[in-house]
């Protein structure tokens, strides 16, 4: 019996000294030390031992576990402290190594712009209103002085969710809208995106942006429109910029202009970028039409006003001197970080 608790005990010893990983040593305590384990079984058999040696087998029995039991934890300290030491090594941060750089993205072209028209038109005290991008009719057109049979109405021109609401064509229903609340007088800008039916060319996309000015007052004239955006032009295009104002058409305002700036790449002798004209085009503008006033819940009588609508891409791209609009709706950091 002796010995083959002795042959028992160096098996484990062995054992526990190969195991090299937690679960092998596991393994190995529940091989000797189980319930059904070696050592286990060994004094299951004890009803064969004389009852006068019963004692004394006991005793090398418990020796034995003993043995094992000091021999399993001292291993399972080794293995611990290896694989801790494994773990630092493999996860080991390299201090040397260079940090991975933060990407912090850019300002777009459009946005650049943008906040630079509205820095000139908050310093001159106008107000910042925004609006719904899906309109009434009503608001995108007739209270315009838009009529139903207008070719702008088109759907050719307009992308119409039913007969009365559709993708605003201009940020002006947003005028419409304060003008119709009634508080006078108004002096306010609208930005925003805007949707006209048009195929992606170089100079046109289906979903642009438009910020539009209004001014109502009593005895707003057409100088003042002059006079504003001459001021206007000379902040963004600098001191020097010379302003003209052709006549146009627009329904919402009588009498209506175009106003060009005078080339600031050539200073006005003509050159490619202004196509040698010595002269850009660059918003549309006019006095509000008095049935626009009126549709709108103003008295025409007392009050006039003026009102102007700038394309925020065409601004971009003269400004940054893009030459395809579709290089600002591709979101390429590498072309966008140019500005
Ligand atoms: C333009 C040109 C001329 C305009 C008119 C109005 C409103 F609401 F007062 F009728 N807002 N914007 C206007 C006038 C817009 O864009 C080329």
């Amino acid at each position: 019996m002796k010995d083959k608790l002795r042959l028992i005990k160096e098996t484990a010893l062995a054992q526990i000294q190969a195991s090299d990983m937690p679960d092998k040593l596991k393994d190995v305590r529940v091989k000797f030390l189980g319930k059904k384990g070696e050592l286990t079984s060994v004094l299951k058999s004890m009803k064969e031992v004389a009852p006068e040696d019963r004692p004394k087998v006991g005793q090398w029995v418990n020796e034995a576990r003993e043995a094992i039991e000091s021999a399993l934890d001292a291993r399972k300290k080794e293995i611990d402290a290896a694989v801790l030491e494994a773990r630092l090594k493999a996860e080991a941060i390299d201090v040397s190594l260079p940090a991975k750089k933060l990407s912090i993205g850019h300002r777009h072209p459009n946005t650049i712009a943008l906040e630079e028209l509205e820095r000139v038109f908050v310093g001159l005290g106008y107000e910042v209103i925004e609006g719904p991008e899906i309109e009434l009719d009503e608001y995108n057109f007739t209270k315009l002085n838009i009529p139903a049979d207008h070719p702008a109405k088109d759907e050719q021109d307009t992308f119409y969710i039913n007969d009365e609401i559709l993708l605003r064509t201009q940020t002006s229903p947003v005028q419409a809208r304060v003008m119709e609340k009634g508080k006078l007088p108004i002096c306010m800008i609208s930005p925003g995106r805007v949707f006209r039916s048009d195929e992606v060319d170089a100079t046109h996309s289906p979903s642009f942006h438009q910020i539009e000015g209004l001014v109502i007052d009593k005895n707003i004239s057409f100088a003042d429109l002059k006079g504003t955006l001459e001021v206007f032009a000379k902040e963004m295009f600098g001191e020097d910029t010379k302003t003209k104002f052709r006549p146009h058409h627009f329904p919402f305002t009588e009498p209506s202009a175009e106003m060009d700036v005078s080339c600031f790449k050539c200073g006005g002798k003509g050159c490619r970028f202004c196509k040698g004209s010595g002269w850009i085009e660059i918003l549309g503008c006019g006095m509000v039409h008095p049935h626009v006033l009126e549709m709108c819940g103003i008295d025409a009588n007392e009050y006039t006003g003026f009102a102007f609508g700038v394309g925020l891409e065409r601004i971009a791209l003269l400004k940054y001197e893009i030459d395809d609009m579709r290089l600002l709706y591709e979101n390429d950091i590498r072309f966008l970080k140019q500005f």
